[in-house]
Order: C-alpha cells, then structure tokens, then sequence
C-alpha cells in the first residue's frame, strides 16, 4: 500500500512537470507560482506590412494564456508600461522589456517573445524604439482592457502622442514570466 501511494505521487508530479511546455522556465521568470498555464496562445505581430503596429493590438485572455510577439522586418521591442504613461517603463521596475534583440530585415525574426498573462487586469505596452518614435506614433498593445472604463486604447493612444518613447533601463521578464524563444511556430500569426 505504502509503494503504491509512492508511486501514485510520483506519476501525477512527472505529470505535472510533462504538462509544462518546454522552454518556459528561464533566468529572471518572475511569474507567481500558482499561476496555472492554460495551454493557449495569442499571436500578435509587431511590425506588419512595414506599419508601426502589434497587429492585433487588442487581446481579450484568460489568466495562464501566453502571449506571443513575432517580429517583422524592422528593430521593434516590446516593453510594459502603465495606463496613464505610455511609452515610458512601469516605474515600480516590474514591468517587462524584451530588449531589442528581434531586428530583421526581412520576413520575422527567428525568435519571439512571450508572456503570461495572470490575471484578468489591463496590462498596457508599447514598442521603445526611440528612433522614429515608435510608441509616439502609436505602437501600443493592450490585453484585457476595459471597455467600460476611461483607460480604452485608443485613448491611451492620445496620450502617446504628446510623448517620446523610453527605452526601459533593463532586459527583464517582470512579473509576467516574459522570455525570449525560438519560434516554435512559424506560420503562427500568419
Ligand atoms: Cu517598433
């Protein structure tokens, strides 16, 4: 009976640990340890059609869902920032950027960038490509906002207008887990 139930706990830990997909642990993933990975997966492209975009730039997702940035042909980020700030770094020091690690200048770039989301709050980002003002023109990514509220994207938007864009002090995943990886998907977003 002992070995049994020894045994019974050594099956559902491998299967734990086997429902993990690879590669998400990494230096500096901060996410909160009960955070439950759902599995699903929201494409958004930086960069399409040349434009300054994260095309969509609106995404609706259930905390555990990843979010994953493919790169198009150019040197674009992404960083985290507040409502009320946009294209300047989360000032508390949590908040994520990838580094401008994706420059490509054709077709995506080999690897992407992803985050989990862990819980239902508005999270806001922008591209900090401070040369040609990427996020000032625009370059913003919102999950989960609130439609109900004042805090809409395309009022975040007004405010990027009237600012430049900050590039974040340090290449860091913040309490979203965010890390760089090979593409597992290529045509993913496409
Ligand atoms: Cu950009």
């Amino acid at each position: 009976m002992v070995s049994f139930n020894v045994f019974t706990i050594l099956a559902a830990a491998v299967a734990s640990v086997a429902a993990i997909p690879a590669g998400t642990a990494t230096i500096g993933n901060r996410l909160p340890s009960r955070t439950f990975l759902t599995g699903v997966t929201h494409s958004v492209v930086a960069g399409r059609g040349g434009a300054l975009v994260y095309d969509p730039d609106n995404v609706v997702a259930q905390p555990g869902d990843t979010v994953e940035i493919h790169f198009l042909a150019a040197n674009h980020s992404i960083a985290q920032s507040d409502f009320a700030h946009p294209c300047t770094p989360l000032a508390d020091g949590t908040g994520l950027f990838a580094g401008f690690n994706f420059a490509t200048s054709e077709g995506q770039n080999p690897n992407v960038y992803q985050f989990t989301v862990i819980d239902n709050s508005p999270l806001w980002f922008y591209c900090p490509q401070p040369k040609g003002a990427h996020c000032t023109k625009g370059m913003l990514l919102a999950v989960n906002q609130n439609f109900d509220s004042q805090n809409t994207l395309s009022k975040q938007r007004e405010l990027a207008a009237k600012v430049e864009p900050v590039v974040p002090p340090v290449v860091q995943g913040g309490r979203l887990g965010g890390f760089q990886r090979a593409n597992p998907n290529p045509l993913s977003g496409f």
